[in-house]
């Protein structure tokens, strides 16, 4: 059978960076994020025993090798809970720059996770499929559920029990998350590479650490609120946790360029003129705006404006994963 899934990119509001065991990809902390409708990748599935290899097809290209064998990988941990030595042919589509530091591993191997096991027959509960895709990539655990969405890093030593969970349904806050894509997306290093390049060697590492079961209850907390001011300002203040601890490792990380400190200062501006924005930013220059939806027009002007910033994207909480297609 032939199966696609089609999953949504999330973005942390509380960030995930750090693993406490990197063969089973388990998280060293937990974290909070929000899936966004406006973004997408659509993954296709088969397994056929007429194939002598894996094949991926990303956005209409042949991939890598590398990133092949990422994917064989993963594909063998549903190889094994189905009992079949099949391979498998996967095409996948995103309707945005696969390497615009966009998330789209997270909604990728989403995608992937629920086209394998559907099309080899597992009906998985979604624990069980967040569990999975975390093996892929942690925050691919989290873009399972839509809406606001709480990873936990788990106790257990084979990861059984870190996996994510809804908080919220996509339907509970209608607010903006303003995606401002840069002009000049320098070369970055990877997540995987930062964050463990950061839990070796930066002196701030362990005092991030410590702060985030603190940060995951008042995030909580405000999103029961619906509290844009205290959301708002508990996000912009993980973000910049993370970046001031993959700063002081060595190398220093620095995923900012002049086009981020512009929109995070202009960020600022605006709200120091009352318009309640705060920002978020990940493995990558992009400036991501959190905002209320009667701010999002005159945002957008304000942001279209900064000499850094080629294209302001506009997303709302979106749904989780789910099947679009399958076919014998
Ligand atoms: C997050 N990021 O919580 C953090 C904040 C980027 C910055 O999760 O190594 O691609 O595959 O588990 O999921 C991006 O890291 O990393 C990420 P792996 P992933 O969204």
């Amino acid at each position: 059978m032939q199966a696609t899934a089609k999953a949504h990119p999330n973005i942390a509001l509380i960030k995930y960076w750090g693993k406490r065991n990197a063969e089973l990809n388990l998280p060293a902390t937990g974290s909070i994020s929000m899936t966004l409708d406006a973004l997408w990748t659509e993954t296709t599935a088969r397994f056929d025993k007429t194939f002598d290899q894996d094949i991926l097809i990303l956005d209409g290209t042949q991939a890598t090798q590398n990133a092949t064998s990422r994917v064989s990988q993963f594909l063998d941990i549903f190889r094994s809970l189905s009992g079949t030595d099949q391979f498998a042919r996967v095409e996948s589509v995103n309707n945005f720059p696969t390497a615009a530091g966009l998330a789209s591993s997270a909604s990728g191997f989403a995608a992937l996770a629920l086209a394998a096991s559907t099309s080899l027959g597992l009906d998985l509960a979604p624990t069980k499929l967040s569990e999975l895709a975390r093996r892929g990539s942690g925050s691919a655990a989290r873009s399972i559920y839509g809406g606001f969405v709480e990873m936990s890093p788990g106790e257990k030593s084979d990861g059984a029990d870190a996996f994510a969970t809804q908080l919220y349904a996509e339907s509970f806050w209608d607010v903006r998350l303003l995606v401002l894509i840069m002009s000049d997306a320098s070369k970055q290093v990877s997540s995987t590479d930062g964050m463990n390049r950061t839990m070796a060697t930066s002196p701030y590492y362990s005092a991030w650490k410590s702060t985030i079961p603190t940060d995951l209850d008042e995030m909580r907390v405000a999103l029961k609120r619906k509290d844009i001011h205290r959301v708002g300002e508990l996000a912009e203040h993980s973000c910049l946790k993370m970046h001031a601890s993959s700063m002081a490792s060595r190398p220093g990380i620095i995923y900012w360029n002049k086009g981020t400190v512009e929109a995070m200062n202009k960020v600022r501006e605006l709200r120091n003129d009352g318009i309640p924005a705060y920002f978020t930013i990940d493995a990558g220059p992009q400036v991501k705006v959190l905002c209320l939806p009667e701010d999002e027009e005159k945002l957008t002007t304000h942001f279209q404006q900064l000499p850094g910033v080629e294209k302001v994207i506009t997303a709302s909480p979106g749904p989780g994963v789910s099947i679009v297609g399958e076919s014998p």
